[in-house]
C-alpha cells in the first residue's frame, strides 16, 4: 500500500531536536474565506509562528498523504483547489484511500500533530455542540478527540454560532481542562467575552507550558483548550453578531444545511450579514492565536528533555 501519513523533513528534524513547533489547521484557511483573503491568513498565521521563535507545521491531506508540515504551494492547493474535502477523524482513511485532497479540522489536525510529536496547535475556534442539539444530535467531532488525544489547542474558545453552555459540559464530562489565557471567562470567538466561567486560568506561555507538561506527566491523555480572547479593537459588537447569528441558523434550518456542511456555512452567512466584519476579526484571532501558541511552544521546549512528547505508535 502507499504511504499515507508524512512529516515534512524540516518539522521531523525540529521535533527531534527538541526544538518548538507548532501544529495549524487547514479547513479554517481553506473553507473558512474566500479567495485570496484565505492565502493572506495563511501567509500571517506563517509569520506570526515564525516571529515567535517557532517552526509552523500545516497539516492537510495531499493526494491521499497525511501531511504535517505542508509547505506553502501545498497550503494554496487546499486553499484554491476544487473538490478539497474537509477531513476529520472518520474521513481520514477514507481521503488517504480514495487519494483525494482535504484540508483538516481541529480533530483530524490533532490526531496528525500527536502523531508527529507536536503537542501545540492554534486555530480559531473549536467545533462545540450545536444550537439545536437536541434535535440534531450535532456535537463536533473536536470535542471527542480533545478528550483523547494529547495536543494542546490554543483558540478564541468555541466559535460562538454554537451552544457554549453546552460545550463546556461536554468538555468537562471529557476531562478536558479549559484554561483561559489571560481571562476567567470562555472568549466567544468574535468577542472577548461569553459570561461563561472558564475553571482555569494562566498568565503567561510559562505557566501554560507548566500545565501541558504537568498533563504528560501525570499521564493524562487529553487534549488542553487555552482560551486566548480576541484583541479589544478586533471584538464584534455582540447585538450584531447574535442578530446575524440567529439569522444564519434560521437560513440553514430552512436550507436543510446540516452535518459537515453546517459551519461552513454558518462561517459564511455571518460573513455576509457583517458586511465581512466578521471575517477581519476570525483573521485576526487565528493570527493571534498562533502567536500565542508559539510563545507556548517556545517555552515548552524550554522546560527540557524529561518533557519532551515522543512520537506516538499506530492507534
Ligand atoms: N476556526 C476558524 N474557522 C473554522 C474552523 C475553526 O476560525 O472554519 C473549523 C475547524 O477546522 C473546526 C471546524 O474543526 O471548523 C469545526 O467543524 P464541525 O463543526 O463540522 O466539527
Ligand atoms: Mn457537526
Amino acid at each position: 500500500m502507499e504511504p499515507v501519513f508524512a512529516i515534512a523533513e524540516e518539522v521531523r528534524e525540529a521535533v527531534a531536536a527538541g526544538a518548538p513547533v507548532v501544529a495549524l489547521e487547514t479547513t479554517a484557511v481553506a473553507h473558512g474565506f474566500p479567495l485570496p483573503r484565505s492565502l493572506d491568513v495563511a501567509a500571517g498565521l506563517d509569520r506570526a509562528v515564525r516571529e515567535r521563535g517557532a517552526l509552523p507545521a500545516f497539516v492537510g491531506v495531499l493526494s491521499g498523504i497525511v501531511t504535517v508540515g505542508l509547505a506553502r504551494a501545498e497550503v494554496e492547493r487546499l486553499a484554491t483547489g476544487a473538490g478539497v474535502m474537509k477531513v476529520s477523524r472518520r474521513d481520514l482513511a477514507a481521503a488517504a484511500a480514495a487519494g483525494r485532497d482535504g484540508a483538516t479540522t481541529v480533530a483530524a489536525t490533532m490526531i496528525a500533530a500527536a502523531r508527529a510529536g507536536i503537542p501545540v496547535f492554534a486555530t480559531g475556534g473549536i467545533g462545540g455542540v450545536h444550537r439545536g442539539v437536541e434535535d440534531t444530535l450535532d456535537v463536533s467531532a473536536d470535542l471527542e478527540e480533545l478528550g483523547r488525544t494529547p495536543v494542546a489547542v490554543v483558540c478564541a474558545g468555541a466559535k460562538s454560532i454554537l451552544d457554549l453552555p453546552r460545550t463546556m459540559e461536554y468538555l468537562e464530562t471529557r476531562g478536558v481542562p479549559v484554561v483561559g489565557y489571560g481571562t476567567d471567562t470562555l472568549p466567544a470567538f468574535y468577542m472577548r467575552e461569553s459570561g461563561i466561567e472558564v475553571p482555569h486560568r494562566v498568565d503567561d506561555a510559562g505557566a501554560a507550558a507548566r500545565l501541558i507538561a504537568a498533563q504528560r506527566t501525570l499521564g493524562l491523555t487529553a487534549g488542553i483548550v487555552f482560551a486566548n480572547p480576541l484583541a479589544e479593537g478586533e471584538a464584534l459588537e455582540p447585538e450584531r453578531i447574535e442578530r446575524a447569528i440567529e439569522g444564519a441558523i434560521r437560513d440553514a434550518r430552512a436550507a436543510g444545511i446540516g452535518g459537515k456542511d453546517l459551519t461552513p456555512y454558518l462561517l459564511d452567512r455571518v460573513a455576509e450579514a457583517t458586511g465581512g466584519a466578521s471575517l477581519d476579526a476570525n483573521a485576526a484571532l487565528l493570527v493571534n492565536n498562533a502567536g500565542v501558541a508559539a510563545g507556548i511552544a517556545v517555552a515548552l521546549a524550554g522546560l527540557g528533555e524529561e518533557n519532551a512528547p515522543h512520537q506516538q505508535p499506530d492507534r
